[in-house]
């Protein structure tokens, strides 16, 4: 049989990786499905799960037409490198394909690199298969939508863009599963022993200016039905004994009837799986309870939001809709109904970087006050690449890298954003030190305190 070699780079710099970092690699699960409906035999190397060797790498690019790598910026681009060039050395005639988040918003600068010789721009279900059957045919690319690749002729080709659909091009996302050993995949988490990840939406309409979602979806959002969500999850917990799915989706409660339908359709099939699910603060709060009641009788047992400051101004700043009594109400609320609440912050933006963290903090603090066990993240701001931040970085003395490579040591723990006062700096990376970016116990110091 043919076979696609597809790489999930570590998120890490050699360490091990956490169990946030080793979920399910839903962007290869879902290009496994389609290629494997087109007849190829389909192989994930999960970097994260197991360091190859190189006679390892060898060995499974034994018969492949095609190798793809996924990647994120800064630590994927990183260990994706490596890779690529063992499948230089190893199998120099099959066509090194990179695609994800970095590949999509940096396409010219990521072909650019010798170790790259196509670029699928954006959502690959239905490019990827489409690729590998030319490549199997030795045929050239020249009418694959949304690639940009080198030839030996041309040089450099940037073909149309053209709108892909949106969704699984061949049956359900539950499908892919079975493309990887699911059991590696499967945590114990919030308190549910086997938690399993999910995406049952793409997209947002939001135009928050700090996010990329919007470079790449264009404010378009898709949702599966819920009946097909249902029926995937009804499968996980029958098949592999799943009790809790965390759902990855940008805005999984954005059609609130969906919610509902997938809610009340999965307690009329059994129920008993828990899932979680990001919403915005300012929709939560308008949910009746009688709305909410019936989210959590059909297994919402967690609400995550994106708070991102406790400062107005910022948020007035980058286009994010709520205030901080919608979200000092969310956490009421989940407190009443006895859902786990986690909210998302940053600190540093490049306008008035002190006040906006002590607002911020002043925030987490209510919110603790409100509900001790409330799951908190924090991070130091940093600009995502294809967003408005990324202009107002730029303008504001930021350097952004020009190369792959450099792309590659644009490590998001080591921020360095030139309007942070190295006072403030100091200051955040001893809290963060401290009380690290997640969930506090409820007899640690107050979270404000640790701050001074
Ligand atoms: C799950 C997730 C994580 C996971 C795993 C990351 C990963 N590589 O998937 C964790 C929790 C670890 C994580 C961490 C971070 N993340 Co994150 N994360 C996501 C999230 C919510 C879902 C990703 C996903 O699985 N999507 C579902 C799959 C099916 O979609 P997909 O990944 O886009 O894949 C499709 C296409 O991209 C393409 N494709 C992907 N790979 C390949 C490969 C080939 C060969 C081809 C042809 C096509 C292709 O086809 C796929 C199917 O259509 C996304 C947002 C999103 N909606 O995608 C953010 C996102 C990817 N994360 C982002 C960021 C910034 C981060 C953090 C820096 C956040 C932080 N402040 O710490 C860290 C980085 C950690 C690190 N050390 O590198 C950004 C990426 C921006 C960028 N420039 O790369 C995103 C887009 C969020 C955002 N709002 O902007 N993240």
């Amino acid at each position: 049989m043919n076979r696609v070699v597809l790489f999930y780079p570590a998120l890490t710099n050699g360490e091990e990786s956490p169990t946030l970092y080793t979920a399910l690699p839903l962007s290869l699960v879902a290009l496994a499905a389609p290629l494997r409906a087109a007849s190829f035999d389909v192989e994930i190397l999960d970097e994260r799960l197991h360091r190859y060797t190189e006679e390892e790498i060898e060995k499974r690019l034994e018969g492949a037409v095609l190798a793809g790598i996924s990647a994120i910026t800064s630590y994927q681009l990183v260990n994706g490198l490596r890779f690529a060039r063992s499948i230089r050395r190893f199998a120099p005639h099959i066509p090194i394909v990179w695609g994800g988040w970095h590949p999509t918003l940096m396409p010219m600068e990521t072909l650019r690199h010798p170790l790259v010789d196509v670029v699928v721009v954006g959502q690959g279900e239905e490019i990827l298969p489409q690729l590998a059957k030319r490549a199997l045919d030795r045929r050239s690319f020249k009418e694959v939508p949304n690639v940009l690749y080198k030839d030996t002729e041309e040089g450099v080709v940037v073909n149309p863009r053209l709108e892909v659909s949106c969704y699984p091009v061949t049956g359900t996302p539950v499908d892919g599963y079975g493309c990887v050993d699911l059991e590696r995949y499967i945590h114990p988490q919030w308190g549910h022993r086997r938690v399993v990840g999910y995406e049952s939406s793409r997209g947002c309409p939001f135009q928050c200016d700090f996010c990329s979602i919007g470079a790449v979806y264009r404010q378009r959002w898709h949702g599966l039905p819920a009946d097909t969500v249902i029926q995937d999850i009804v499968r996980l917990r029958d098949v592999y004994g799943i009790d809790a799915i965390h759902f990855f989706d940008n805005n999984f409660f954005l059609d609130t009837c969906r919610a509902e339908r997938f809610a009340e359709g999965l307690a009329e099939n059994g129920g008993a799986v828990a899932w979680d699910g990001t919403v915005v603060a300012q929709q939560f709060v308008r949910f009746s309870p009688q709305s909410i009641e019936r989210l959590r009788r059909g297994g919402l047992f967690r609400v995550i939001v994106g708070g991102e400051s406790g400062d107005e101004e910022v948020l007035k700043k980058i286009h994010k809709a709520h205030t901080n009594e919608q979200i000092l109400e969310t956490a009421r609320r989940c407190k009443g109904y006895g859902l786990m609440s986690s909210f998302s912050f940053m600190v540093g933006f490049p306008w008035n970087p002190e006040q906006d963290t002590v607002r911020t903090i002043e925030l987490i603090e209510q919110i603790r006050n409100i509900d001790k066990n409330s799951e908190i993240l924090l991070f130091v701001f940093s600009p995502y690449l294809g967003t408005p931040l990324y202009e107002v970085a730029r303008q504001a003395g930021m350097v952004f890298p020009d190369s792959l490579e450099g792309w590659a040591n644009f490590t998001y723990d080591k921020v360095n954003t030139p309007w942070m006062p190295k006072r403030l700096m100091k200051r955040i990376d001893r809290y963060l030190r401290f009380f690290g970016t997640k969930h506090q116990s409820a007899d640690e110091e107050s979270f404000f305190r640790g701050f001074q």
